[in-house]
């Protein structure tokens, strides 16, 4: 059990919110124990069933999807759900006077890794959900806030170690989930991103698809000392954006899942409302950034559950220098 009461009590934080994020963190040490069990506890593999963006669902994206639609539920202040495997939101209760909050989440994010025991994680965020006068369904348009009115965002990797990162809004945090007596120990208080870094994230193999600033940054990455940048970078990609992020929150670093001309029409493959705007609110309390190819991921517009957006975020002299490769290109 986390001891969230506890440690949150000197913010002052909404017991309401205190007891939703009690719920998720729950559900994450519930999802954790069966990422552990594995292929014992025959979980892995692909269903027949695609989710809304028409990827293939793994058993344990669909398992973890329910256990936190069921854990969370139960959350005295929570109005409706939304989630990467679910085409549409999932109402909890009725929009009224008493206002509380919306969660979205990405249950199992790097779900390509799930067999090959690899770093996955779970993503969420939560909004504040509208105050109606007369008591009213949740729609879908009550969750078309921008980022920054994030009251929470968190991820829990699941890797060697169980470790959830948290920001209210006031810093971020982090806790890992001892396993000897399943408590969430407070291991980090005030995490900061490096402000300059040396290494890079990107999936490489899509180099010939990106557009000229992101090939440029990358070209000028690999050319090293000899380069524009005078010095030498290193590379790594997991794969899983809460794994690829978590190493960034650790060390530095940049992460860029970029806008590229093989499905032109697509901002780009990560998700703004459950990916790209909890990373980039805890990023931003870390002190790093968060950009889209045009501004700051948190000012997005948001047009749909689902929308996609171009993501380079963390070490902000990086995603600085990122920024004014863009401008230089859009003659800004
Ligand atoms: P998912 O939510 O279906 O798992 O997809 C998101 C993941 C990110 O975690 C990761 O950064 C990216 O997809 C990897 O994509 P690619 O396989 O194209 O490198
Ligand atoms: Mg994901």
């Amino acid at each position: 059990m986390i001891k969230l009461d506890d440690f949150l009590a000197h913010d002052a934080v909404d017991p309401r919110l205190t007891a939703l994020i009690a719920s998720v963190v729950e559900a994450c040490g519930q999802i954790s124990a069966l990422v552990r069990r594995g292929a014992a506890g025959e979980i892995l593999g692909a269903l027949e069933s695609q989710n809304v963006q028409g990827e293939v669902q793994k058993k344990l994206d669909v398992i973890s999807n329910e256990i936190l639609l069921q854990r969370c539920a139960e959350a005295p202040g929570l109005v409706a759900m939304a989630s990467e495997e679910m085409d549409d939101i999932y109402p909890v209760r009725e929009v009224g006077p008493e206002g509380g909050y919306l969660l979205l989440f990405d249950p199992l994010d790097g779900s390509s890794n799930i067999d090959v025991n690899v770093s996955i994680g779970t993503i969420f965020s939560i909004l504040p959900a509208p105050r109606a006068d007369g008591p009213r369904p949740a729609a879908t348009a009550d969750f078309m806030q921008s980022g920054r009115n994030q009251v929470a965002a968190g991820y829990v990797v699941y890797g060697p170690q169980t470790t959830l990162v948290l920001s209210l809004g006031n810093g971020v945090r982090a806790f890992t989930l001892d396993p000897l007596n399943d408590e969430w120990v407070p291991t980090a208080h005030a995490i900061t991103i490096p402000h300059e870094t040396k290494e890079y994230a990107i999936n490489a193999s899509n180099l010939r698809h990106w557009a000229t600033p992101v090939r440029s940054y990358v070209e000028a990455c690999l050319a090293g000392e000899e380069g524009p940048r005078g010095k030498n970078f290193n590379m790594r990609w997991i794969a899983s954006m809460v794994a690829d992020v978590h190493r960034i929150m650790v060390r530095g670093g940049v992460f860029l899942y970029p806008w590229d001309a093989r499905e032109p029409d697509r901002a780009g493959k990560l998700r703004l409302m459950y990916e790209a705007n909890p990373m980039s609110m805890l990023v931003e309390q870390a002190g790093g950034a968060a950009f889209d190819g045009q501004g700051h991921i948190l000012d997005a517009e948001v047009t749909s559950l689902h929308q996609r957006i171009s993501v380079m975020l963390g070490s902000r002299a990086e995603v600085e220098h990122l920024m004014a490769l863009h401008a230089e290109a859009t003659g800004v």
